[in-house]
């Protein structure tokens, strides 16, 4: 007799299950506008709760540690031979767990302790790992930072003056509450004139990259990391890129066995069947749409009289201002919550106010757009957004509004039960 119950989760943990359940109707009934958060394919999620979980697998296709790998082999080769197709490079590592362990690896491949790092400011919208002071990023390394200006935006100009006091042995591209195109070419020509390696952190735009609908990090970037959790709607996890086969190798070894042991092959799988659905003709149309919804919203908010950093978007968030308001990020972040709409407080240019409380909220497009919605509903949650913060103490409203949107998200329903 096996020692596996077959039993399946209703019957194995009744616990678990009703959790699974109740956050399933958490993501069915919330308007998910947190800008980082997406919804995954039933495919990729069915590869996720796959065999290959049972897998070990270090090392690399065809140059594993272990036997009985080659199916793993092969399922590791698509993912990568499909990241390289998508974004025109030589190179890619499927193996990170996470966004953070890739950009890890990078440093630990391209710097030695206590080297110089330049990147944007974790309060202007860069990301822990850019060498924020409580991240491993600026406990080893020498960390200094580049912001944007009142006017929201990055000045390239002031990027290369400080490039040329700070001499970064790396250069850090790339954030995570930045609401203008990046100009990666720019970086390159900042890099060049002080001998910096360029590091592109895409996680955020990285499936508007995909379709075309963002400025390429290649050729400009030595190095260009992602999550393929964002806006590319696959798995959680990450993945770095390049064209370069000395840096490729010098990733290779940082990852493993550097970083990590044995790599999630249940993941690499089902990452190779997120990017599958990026290489079909429908991806770009979901790129554009995403951007259009977000120009929407930016536009909804502003015409409504709230401040958005750099009065709009090019891409798929935009970030609201409270600075001129007597309420924070985090009352706002409270009281859209109430009414059904989950947002994240976030600092903003000129911040006022604590990491804790702040003085803004950023809203994203991604997951909602996966869900089908478009620029129709997107005025009337952005109407919505604002009619929640013109009367932020509002409860018996934001109640209101959260019955009115639970009936608007539930013509966009993407997963039924037998699909989690
Ligand atoms: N937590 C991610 C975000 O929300 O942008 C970055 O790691």
């Amino acid at each position: 007799m096996s020692f596996i119950s077959n039993a399946n989760l209703e019957t194995a943990d009744k616990e678990i299950f009703d959790l699974v359940e109740q956050e399933c109707e958490r993501q069915t009934d919330h308007l998910e506008m947190i800008a980082s958060e997406n919804f995954t394919s039933p495919a990729v999620m069915e590869t996720m709760g796959s065999v290959f979980t049972n897998k070990y697998a270090e090392g690399y296709p065809y140059k594993r540690y272990y036997g009985g790998c080659e199916f793993a082999d092969k399922a590791e080769q698509l993912a990568i031979d499909r990241a390289c197709e998508i974004f025109g490079c030589n190179y890619a590592n499927v193996q990170p767990h996470s966004g953070s362990q890739a950009n890890g690896a990078v440093y630990a491949a391209l710097l030695k302790a206590g080297d110089k790092i330049l990147g944007m400011d974790l309060s202007h919208g860069g990301h822990l790992t850019h060498g924020s002071k409580p991240s491993f990023s600026g406990k080893n390394y020498s960390a200094f930072y580049y912001g944007v200006e009142l006017d929201g935006r990055i000045n390239y100009d002031r990027v290369l003056d400080i490039a040329k006091i700070v001499q970064p042995k790396i250069i850090v591209c790339g954030a995570s509450a930045y609401a203008r195109e990046i100009d990666f070419k720019r970086f390159r020509e900042i890099a060049d004139e002080v001998g910096a390696i360029l590091f592109a952190d895409i996680a955020h735009i990285a499936g508007l990259v995909a379709a075309g609908e963002h400025m390429s990090p290649f050729p400009y970037a030595d190095v260009v990391t992602t999550t393929t959790h964002k806006t590319l709607r696959g798995p959680r996890g990450g993945m770095i890129m390049c064209n370069d086969e000395d840096i490729a190798k010098k990733i290779n070894s940082a990852i493993f066995p550097g970083l990590q042991g044995g790599p999630l092959v249940h993941v690499m799988a089902a990452k190779a069947v997120a990017f599958k659905e990026i290489l079909a003709p429908e991806w770009k149309a979901y790129a554009k749409q995403v951007k259009a919804n977000a120009a929407v919203l930016g536009k909804v908010l502003m015409d409504r009289g709230y401040d958005i950093v750099s009065n709009g978007t090019d891409n798929h968030l935009v970030l609201v201002s409270f600075l001129n308001k007597d309420f924070s990020g985090k009352d706002a972040d409270a009281a859209l919550g109430n009414a059904g709409i989950t947002v994240n407080k976030n600092t903003v240019p000129g911040e006022t106010r604590s990491p804790f409380v702040t003085s803004g909220i950023r809203v994203g497009s991604p997951a909602l757009t996966a869900r089908g919605m478009k620029e129709a509903e997107f005025e009337v949650i952005g109407n919505k957004i604002c009619d929640v913060l013109d009367d932020i103490n509002n409860t018996d409203l934001q109640a209101n509004i959260k019955e009115e949107l639970k009936q608007l998200a539930r013509n966009f329903v993407i997963y039924n039960k037998s699909t989690y």
